[in-house]
């Protein structure tokens, strides 16, 4: 089951070839999203040659195996993990019966509605991100940035499988509209909110990978949890390959840290101007970026009571990251979760919820302190060099647009402030015109192979044990 058959056209490990309905079916949708990649997806670079990630298997050794490739040649296909012997359902009313591998028709527009959402993100992400190969720092951002658009891209196939395969005619419609939604539309934007922001820098682009694709990484990891085994499976293997994408934002922002410290060290002043003079992000400037996307990626948990959370997981719809080790109930029944909501007074006071209309903020309140680690390696950074400046993550209540803190105004630590107050002082919070500006004057392709953009430090290492200075994209 593990190896991947490509000699087909669509590679796959769902012998697809025994299907001749779905496969036509899915031979259909393939140059509609063909056509979408060449318009939406990083179009001025289809010529070039990338040195690029394709999974052969789906196991250990086969789900990273390099070679250039022309992105337009991308093999995207459907994989999914190998079948756990006698899976059952881990959570909710069923739990310990067995899993299932059709969707139960209750359930139906439920499960039609998560993987819609899901899958939704994927090119949506690829969208946000269709201009910036032209602002490289450097090749190996670029082949990183390459590498994350044609996994997102393969993402969406692999919720486009389970629509096809198992939602009939509703599925396919949803398939294609999933290549009509773009993000930012005025008409028919993206499903989700940090799915329409855009991102046109590469301090952008890090905090994206760094803050949503981590949210990626829990509601992927709740879904490899669902009774729906296919899909279980599917969200299992995508886990392998969302791994690097956080790997890439943790990273870049480190390595803009690691760069600002040095200019610090250089001119002997953490003065922004004099930094700025130097070319490379001061800290609180990198602090606005962290607030705007920390803030933006925690709505897409959803509210913090929810009665659809509370269904999708009784249903064994949804479950939760890690459901069998990292928790005990697992059905939740008639336990509580104590939330903070605004009292009405502009205020803050303790609530409680059944536990399960609070999945969505148990998975937030895991989501945030995996947010943590990095800051606190960032902050390492920082205080080794010898400053006191700390990076911070504001309060989950700052600048919410979703659940019960959606438009109440507060300060950074969640205290809950006048309207006027809080747009006077917002431009200390979030990036100003001034800030984006400077950011995208920074923003000067550099594609000498090995040489880093002026405000980012050289990665660690290379590729695949490929050195940092090899050409990781073949330009022309
Ligand atoms: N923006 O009952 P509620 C990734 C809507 S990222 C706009 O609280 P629920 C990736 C909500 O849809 C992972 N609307 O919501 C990362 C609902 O609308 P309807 C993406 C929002 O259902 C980087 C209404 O508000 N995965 O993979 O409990 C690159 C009431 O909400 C937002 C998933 O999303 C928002 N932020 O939970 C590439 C997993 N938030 O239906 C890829 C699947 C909520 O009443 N989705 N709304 O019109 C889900 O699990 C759930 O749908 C949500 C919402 C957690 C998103
Ligand atoms: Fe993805
Ligand atoms: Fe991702």
């Amino acid at each position: 089951m593990s190896t991947i058959d490509y000699s087909e056209k669509i590679p796959n490990n769902v012998d697809l070839a025994n299907d001749k309905t779905l496969q036509r079916a899915l031979e259909h949708w393939q140059p509609r999203f063909l056509d979408w990649w060449r318009e939406m997806g990083p179009s001025d670079f289809a010529s070039v040659d990338v040195y690029l990630r394709t999974a052969v298997g789906v196991d250990a050794q086969g789900w990273a195996h390099y070679g250039t490739v022309k992105m337009p040649d991308y093999r995207w296909g459907i994989f999914l993990a190998d079948p756990i012997a006698d899976r059952t359902i881990g959570f909710g009313d069923s739990f310990g019966q067995p899993v299932w591998q059709q969707v139960p028709g209750e359930f139906r527009s439920q499960f039609r509605r998560l993987i819609v959402t899901q899958g939704d993100t994927e090119p949506a992400s690829v969208e946000q991100q269709h201009r910036l190969g032209h602002t490289c720092p450097s090749l190996y951002d670029l082949r990183n940035l390459f590498q994350i658009n044609v996994e997102e891209g393969r993402h969406l196939w692999a919720m486009v499988y389970i629509l096809h395969a198992y939602f009939g005619r509703d599925g396919r419609e949803e398939a294609a509209e999933l290549l009509a939604r773009h993000s930012g539309d005025v008409d028919k934007p993206r499903i989700l909110g940090t799915f329409n922001e855009p991102i046109e820098d590469w301090l952008s682009f890090f905090c994206f990978c760094y803050f949503t694709d981590r949210d990626g990484k829990f509601q992927l990891k709740s879904l490899a949890e669902s009774s729906f085994d296919p899909l279980a499976r599917t969200c299992r293997f995508m886990l392998t390959e969302e791994a690097h994408h956080m790997f890439v934002g943790e990273t870049g922002l480190g390595r803009i840290v690691r760069r600002t410290l040095e200019v610090m060290k250089e001119i002997g002043s953490d003065d922004p101007g004099a930094i700025r003079r130097r070319g490379a992000v001061d800290l609180p400037l990198l602090q606005r970026y962290l607030n705007f996307w920390f803030s933006s990626s925690l709505d897409l948990f959803g509210s913090e009571v929810s009665s659809n959370a509370a269904t999708t997981f009784a249903n064994g719809i949804k479950g939760r990251p890690d459901e069998t080790t990292q928790h005990e109930d697992h059905v939740c029944a008639d336990s509580a979760f104590e939330i903070e909501v605004p009292d009405g007074k502009g205020g803050v006071m303790k609530d409680t919820s059944p536990m399960r209309n609070a999945m969505n903020e148990v998975l937030r309140d895991a989501y945030i302190r995996d947010c943590e680690i990095g800051l606190k390696r960032w902050n390492m950074q920082i205080k080794r060099a010898g400053h006191s400046f700390e990076l911070r993550l504001p309060s989950s209540r700052f600048r919410r647009a979703i659940g019960a803190w959606a438009n109440i105004p507060t300060d950074l630590e969640g205290r809950p402030i006048g309207r006027e107050e809080y747009h006077r002082r917002m431009a200390g919070w979030l990036p100003s015109a001034s800030d984006r500006d400077y950011v995208k004057s920074l923003m000067q392709r550099v594609v000498e192979p090995g040489k880093m953009a002026a405000w980012i430090a050289p990665p660690e290492r290379g590729v695949n044990n490929l050195p940092v200075d090899y050409e990781y994209v073949r330009l022309n």
